[in-house]
């Protein structure tokens, strides 16, 4: 990604994860907005941008962070929502084993009040210890928590699965939660 792919693609997520409002936006159910309303939003706030680099940037941001809808005239942020937003997802079966990177600053607490959704709308989790350990490096050294998925979904939690293949829930209470040894 070039820098003012960079400089957009930052743009959009503050725009449709935190502060619509700001680009004259209201998220539609579902979070979609209008293509050409946003495009405007972006231009009013100085991004001179169009269409096909709007296009470009969806297609290849590295975590699959927007999407189109199947008529290609809203756009959405697939997930990391501050705002209110229903996002109509349906619950999923997840695999028998998700997983959640960390660092050590927050295991022991986690280990007493379980994940948290903290300042999202679900806590997030990796499909595979590889992605967790990304997610994780992001604040230091990764701790990679293995949470025994099948066992909550038993237990009646939900699960849902976002567009780019994390999975979300609600809470992850601390007796589905064991250290990765690594
Ligand atoms: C921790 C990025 C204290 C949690 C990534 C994490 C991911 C607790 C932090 C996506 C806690 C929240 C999500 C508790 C959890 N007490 N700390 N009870 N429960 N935590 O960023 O999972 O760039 O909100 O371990 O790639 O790190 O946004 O969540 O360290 O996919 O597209 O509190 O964000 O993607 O941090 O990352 P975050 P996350 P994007």
């Amino acid at each position: 990604m070039g820098k003012t792919d960079l400089q957009l693609s930052r743009r959009l997520s503050y725009l449709l994860r935190h502060a619509p409002q700001e680009a004259g936006l209201t998220l539609e159910s579902g979070g979609w907005v209008r293509v050409e309303k946003l495009l405007a939003g972006l231009r009013a706030g100085g991004l001179n941008v169009g269409r096909g680099e709007l296009e470009a940037v969806v297609a290849e941001s590295d975590k699959q962070r927007f999407a189109f809808d199947d008529t290609g005239e809203r756009v959405r942020a697939n997930q990391g929502h501050s705002v209110p937003v229903d996002l109509e997802l349906v619950p999923q079966t997840p695999p028998d084993l998700l997983y959640h990177g960390t660092t050590r600053q927050f295991t022991a607490v986690i280990f007493t009040d379980g994940l948290k959704k903290m300042t999202r709308h679900h806590v997030h989790l990796s499909p595979d210890p590889e992605t967790a350990a990304r997610v994780g490096a992001r604040r230091g050294r990764p701790v990679i928590l293995r949470v025994d998925a099948g066992a909550m979904q038993q237990a009646g939690h939900l699960f849902y699965r976002s567009e780019n293949g994390v999975w979300l829930s609600d809470h992850v209470p601390p007796e589905y939660l064991s250290i990765l040894p690594g």
